[in-house]
């Protein structure tokens, strides 16, 4: 399987997040792409290629135009206004507030296009973010163009990210570009399957109300973990998406039977639906070592994750997002795609 990756993530570097009242380096770092990107290559995963780069039309087709013309003028604006550090809000239009006003100070515009402060910007953020849609679609490209499978490495990743919001380390939905872009390509109807330990909530917001990309997630109960406000089991879709969005919220301590379970199901929702190509959300924050999460995946367990995908027999495309055990990351992240090619 070829490997789509770009060094320019690696300008999304030295941010800062809140955690447990201190603020801290974030967890999200550029060593994270690197290790994945040496696993690949001493796996012989495949040849790894650059990205071609494309405008912004694909990403207007699930974010809003605002949000998208807002994102690259961050840095400019935050350092203009004097400030230091990483780019990050504070105040949000949560309800009782306005959200239908859009304010004008850099500070205000930040809370208003996020649902967290965990999506900081420093220098190199925008250009990091268009890199990671660049190899998005450029790995997208390649299953659209008759390979089976590709795998998009992308960072920053992109599962919370919104219409018109960014948050949780994701600003523009990579899988979710890639997901319309095949509707565009004449795709009849697409699956998402996140696997990622975190809600996607970012996927589920933009394809709720619709019938034509399915959505499945598997994740930590959002009743005590992250991103908290959705994610319930009951969330099923609505109006033409009623019944096209499936959660399976799953209690800490969760391991491979329980996990492995969940995924059966939900691929055989999958199958059901007959989609004509499947974008995985691959997050490997699942694993027993991953510092801000709480499932008990093993590192033998991720080759029958990519095995268990194949046996759908669907062209598939890989889609990186999370995954914060640094050291372990790559050889989890391959593990899947290599239970994919049958190694
Ligand atoms: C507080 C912790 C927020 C966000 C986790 C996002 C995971 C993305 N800074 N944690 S896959
Ligand atoms: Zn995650």
């Amino acid at each position: 399987m070829k490997t789509i990756y770009s060094p320019l993530h690696a300008g999304h570097s030295g941010t800062m997040e809140l955690v447990g009242g201190s603020i801290v380096p974030g967890f999200e770092m550029p060593s994270r792409a690197e290790y994945i990107r040496a696993r690949a290559e001493s796996e012989r995963l495949g040849p790894i290629l650059p990205p071609a780069e494309h405008g912004m039309e694909a990403a207007a087709r699930v974010h809003a135009r605002d949000y998208l013309d807002f994102l690259p003028t961050v840095w400019r604006l935050w350092t203009e206004s004097g400030r230091e550090g990483s780019a990050l809000p504070y105040t949000w239009p949560i309800r009782g507030l306005r959200a239908d006003v859009r304010p004008q100070t850099i500070d205000a515009l930040l809370g208003f296009y996020s649902f967290d402060g965990g999506a900081p910007f420093v220098g190199g953020t925008w250009t990091a973010i268009k890199s990671s849609y660049d190899v998005a679609l450029t790995a997208a490209a390649l299953v659209q163009g008759g390979e089976r499978s590709a795998f998009a490495l992308c960072r920053p990743p992109g599962h919370h990210a919104g219409d018109r919001f960014m948050g949780g380390y994701c600003y523009i939905n990579n899988a979710a570009v890639a997901a319309q872009w095949y509707r565009d390509q004449g795709a009849k109807r697409v699956s998402i399957l996140d696997v990622d330990y975190h809600h996607g909530n970012g996927t589920q917001q933009i394809f709720y109300a619709r019938g034509d990309v399915q959505v499945l997630n598997l994740h930590g109960d959002p009743m005590t973990e992250y991103p908290f406000f959705l994610g319930h089991a009951d969330e099923t879709g609505e109006g033409e998406g009623a019944g096209v969005n499936v959660n399976y919220p799953m209690p800490l301590d969760t391991g491979w039977d329980r996990w492995s379970a969940a995924l059966e199901d939900a691929c055989r929702k999958l199958a059901a639906y007959r989609p004509e190509v499947v974008v995985v959300s691959l997050g490997v924050d699942t694993f027993e070592k991953d510092p801000i999460s709480k499932f008990k995946l093993k590192t033998e367990d991720y080759p029958k994750i990519g095995q268990r995908i194949a046996a759908l027999g669907l062209p598939t495309l890989f889609v990186m997002e999370g995954g914060y055990a640094v050291e372990e990351i790559g050889v989890n992240a391959v593990n899947v795609l290599t239970g994919f090619e049958g190694d």
